[in-house]
């Protein structure tokens, strides 16, 4: 099988990297994908969001990254995945997952959509609030990749 995991990535967190390390010891191959999402404003460009994830994605030898855009269940039959993974942290998670799972099956039923239950020592973690506490110059070891963390003090140093 192989997985799909969507996000907007800006930047990757160690929230993030629980979801795909776990899904890379349960696929024979993992798609790590990078879309836009409208409702959000981008800190990092593309580019830069995608050369994070290669970094912090580089240990494990069946995941891939790459950027999509349009529609999630097209990009997930461009990447030849069958399954998407959805990482929750909090009820607030599955009510905006929930209805695009749903939305997702009826545009193409071959793709099921898995809901993975985030580490709790990571539940707190967003890329919003690392973004929030980078700007305070307050980031500690435990949220981001070793990289991730130089490129939000850089972002913010100025
Ligand atoms: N622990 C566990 N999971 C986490 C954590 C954490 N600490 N942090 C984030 N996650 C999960 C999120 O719940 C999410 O599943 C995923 O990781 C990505 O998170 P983000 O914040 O990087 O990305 P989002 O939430 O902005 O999602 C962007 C998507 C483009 C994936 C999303 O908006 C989406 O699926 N859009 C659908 C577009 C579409 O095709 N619509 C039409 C049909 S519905």
């Amino acid at each position: 099988m192989h997985a799909f995991i969507p996000g907007s990535y800006d930047p990757v967190t160690n929230g993030h990297m629980d979801i795909i390390s776990r899904s890379a010891g349960l696929f024979q191959a993992v798609t790590v994908a990078v879309l836009h999402n409208s409702r959000k404003q981008p800190l990092f460009s593309l580019e830069e969001k995608t050369a994070l994830l290669e970094e912090a994605c580089a240990l494990y030898p069946n995941v891939r990254v790459a950027a999509f855009d349009g529609l999630l269940t097209k990009a997930v039959k461009e990447a030849g995945a069958d399954v998407l993974v959805k990482g929750i942290r909090s009820v607030t998670d599955m009510e905006y997952e929930e209805p695009m799972a749903v939305m997702n099956r009826k545009l193409t039923p071959s793709v099921e959509t898995l809901y993975m239950p985030g580490a709790p020592e990571y539940q707190a973690l967003s890329s919003t609030l690392v973004k929030e506490i980078a700007r305070h110059g307050a980031l500690t070891d435990d949220m981001v990749p070793e990289a991730v963390k130089a490129a939000l003090e850089k972002k913010f140093s100025s």
